[in-house]
């Protein structure tokens, strides 16, 4: 007994907060024991023995905690965990704006909820019964460690999933928290082809139960690929969605559809987990009545701090704790458009955004509550700070900037696109980058934007800096690792390491760069694999805004073992990409 509250004294929050923490009335007698007490301190201590709980949710398993060093070590064995998807060609009405043609996995959106625990092995078996399109599936923020031929990048990592076909997706759960995942093949997931995984383990606050996901996009009443061809044709900026969508719900601006809703008991605490799935827009979220507790950024628990209001960039997650102890009664979930960089005709049709948070004993109502001013900016959060403390090496030595540009003219064939050191990015799905590695040759192509990590372990610095006068902010989302963020700004970097940081950096696997300024990422060469990094603005992957790190290129046969299910997926591909034999070519960056 002693030595599990000896090893439950980790650190968070305070003493006065757990205090206040109800008993939770799910846990009877003979559950593992509750230790009453948490620590006041902020300083991890070594893992120990104890056992997660609503009042230790510290705590993970023998050996495994929130002070885990997850880089280290994941625990060990964990269950496999088997998940069959299928993604149809149909049709979607989410908010009574009529139907139009969607790709959904399994009939839903968002697809189904996908849940692991931290160090258990996933196994998903994704069928396509599309008729006319590629697929493949990414799972957004997964290290996928040794495991690139499973990140799910069609003409990076693998070949396109072809019609009919199944492709098999094996990786290990190494961190934990929320994520979601999402086709990467050209412009899909803006039509549907995404989902939300949860991979649970310990918690930086406690909370009595668990809501789920909260996510949140833009919706448009027109196809994505429909959209696609339009932005890459204009001069005049992305088009403008018609709504948002709150776990796949909304009003819509003719006051039909309906808002999800969060329901909760008063007196407990509730895990809330928000993710931003949209194609183009920035989103600020607040609770009316109900500040927050924030425990992630991404999948990178934090030391937990109060906020009122949270600005997500697509691509980004964080989880919050949410203290049902106000009056009995219905208060909005509030949803912002970030205006600053974007828009949506729903802003001004005089309806509130978002989702109810609703009490148990409330009448079914809207709610009438008012809240904080809500935020129209695209800056990231800055007070996120990893529990687990890390140091980037201050002698690291900065690569050759990344110079964002665009271009629209003949050798574009005058369509829209971004370039990266004057090249946008272009794959081949014949021929992912993946495959052109284990084949050492022939090249990776003209538009491959391959950037070569070699140096096991060594620290890299990568410096992404705008030189276009389009000033717009750019969620930049990394696979295979993620990143700290030493520095970032408006204008132009002075290349001075200097005044970064070095010590304990943000780190997570989406940053925004700053409107017509720059951004410092860093991150070990610690993962052989070829690895996308990128706008996740769709509309914007798509034009090309990516680069590829081809990382320690000679190791990744090695690592990757079996490839069967690689090999099948490029003859499946190859089938089916026939010339005459699909009714559409490819049209933009196939990302
Ligand atoms: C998805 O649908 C398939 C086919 O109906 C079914 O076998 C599978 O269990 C479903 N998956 C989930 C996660 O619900
Ligand atoms: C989806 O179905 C429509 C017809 O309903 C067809 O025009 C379109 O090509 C199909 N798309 C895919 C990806 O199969
Ligand atoms: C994918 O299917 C959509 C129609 O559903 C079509 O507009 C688009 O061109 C297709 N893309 C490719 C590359 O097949
Ligand atoms: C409700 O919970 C919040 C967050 O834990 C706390 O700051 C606030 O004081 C509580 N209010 C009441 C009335 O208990
Ligand atoms: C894509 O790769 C295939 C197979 O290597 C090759 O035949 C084709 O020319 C490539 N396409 C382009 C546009 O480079
Ligand atoms: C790549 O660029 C070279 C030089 O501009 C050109 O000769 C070649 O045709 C290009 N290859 C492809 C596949 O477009
Ligand atoms: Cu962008």
């Amino acid at each position: 007994m002693l030595l599990h509250q000896i090893a439950c004294w980790l650190s968070f929050g305070t003493a006065a907060l757990a205090a206040t923490i109800p008993r939770d009335p799910s846990v009877q007698q003979g559950s593992p024991v509750i230790v009453e007490r948490q620590a006041t301190t902020t300083t991890p201590v070594p893992d120990g023995e104890c056992t997660n709980g609503p009042r230790t949710r510290n705590c993970w398993s023998k050996g495994f905690s929130i002070a885990t060093d997850f880089d280290a070590k994941s625990p060990p064995a964990g269950k496999t965990v088997t998940y069959n998807l299928v993604i149809t060609n149909t049709t979607l009405d989410p908010d009574g704006s009529g139907p139009r043609l969607a790709m959904l996995i399994n009939g839903t959106y968002p697809g189904p909820t996908l849940r692991a625990s931290w160090g258990d092995t996933l196994v998903i078996n994704v069928k396509s019964e599309l008729q006319h399109n590629g697929t493949g599936i990414h799972w957004h923020g997964v290290r996928q460690l040794n495991s690139c031929q499973h990140d799910g990048v069609g003409g990076v990592t693998e070949c396109p999933i072809a019609p009919g076909h199944t492709r098999q997706y094996v990786f290990k759960c190494t961190q934990f928290g929320t994520t979601w995942y999402h086709s990467h093949w050209s412009a899909q997931y803006g039509d549907g082809v995404v989902g939300t995984l949860i991979i649970d383990g310990p918690a930086t606050a406690n909370y009595d139960e668990d809501l789920g996901v909260m996510p949140i996009t833009d919706w448009y009443n027109k196809p994505a690929f429909e959209l696609n061809e339009q932005a890459q044709l204009s001069r005049t900026g992305p088009p403008v969605p018609n709504n948002i969508l709150v776990n796949g719900m909304h009003k819509s601006k003719g006051g039909k559809g309906e808002y999800y809703k969060l329901k909760v008991q008063k007196g407990k605490k509730y895990r809330v987990r928000l993710i931003n799935t949209a194609v183009d827009s920035v989103f600020h979220v607040s609770f009316d009545g109900h500040p927050f507790t924030v425990i992630t950024s991404d999948f990178v628990p934090i030391k937990p701090f109060v906020a009122t209001q949270l600005t997500l960039n697509i691509g980004q997650r964080y989880d919050v704790v949410i203290n049902a102890n106000q009056t009995v009664g219905n208060y909005w979930a509030r949803v912002a458009v970030g205006t600053d960089c974007g828009d949506n005709e729903i802003i001004d049709a005089g309806i509130p955004m978002g989702a109810i948070l609703q009490y148990e004993g409330a009448p079914d109502a809207e709610p009438t509550s008012t809240g904080v001013e809500m935020r129209t900016s695209c800056v990231d959060e800055t007070n996120l700070v990893p529990f687990v403390p890390n140091t980037v090496p201050s002698s690291i030595v900065p690569q050759n900037e990344l110079a964002l540009n665009h271009v629209q003219d003949a050798t574009t064939n005058n369509l829209f696109r971004w370039t990266i050191d004057g090249s946008p990015q272009v794959v081949n799905w014949t021929q992912p980058s993946l495959k052109t590695t284990l084949e050492q040759g022939p090249d990776y192509g003209n538009h491959s934007n391959v950037y070569e990590i070699a140096t096991k372990d060594n620290w890299y610095l990568w410096w992404i800096q705008t030189r276009t006068f389009i000033p717009l902010p750019h969620p930049i989302h990394l696979h295979g690792h993620d990143f700290y963020i030493v520095g970032k700004g408006s204008g132009v970097w002075d290349g001075n390491t200097a005044g970064l940081t070095f010590n304990n950096p943000t780190r997570r696997d989406t940053a925004t760069l700053p409107a017509g300024g720059y951004l410092l990422l860093a991150f070990p060469a610690d993962n052989p694999g070829v690895w996308v990094m990128h706008c996740h603005i769709a509309w914007h992957a798509a034009q090309g805004l990516s680069v590829q790190f081809l990382e320690r290129k000679n190791e990744i046969s090695q690592a990757i073992g079996n490839r069967d299910e690689f090999n099948r997926g490029c003859q499946e591909w190859a089938e089916y990409w026939r010339p005459g034999n699909h009714p559409y070519e490819q049209t933009d960056s196939g990302l």
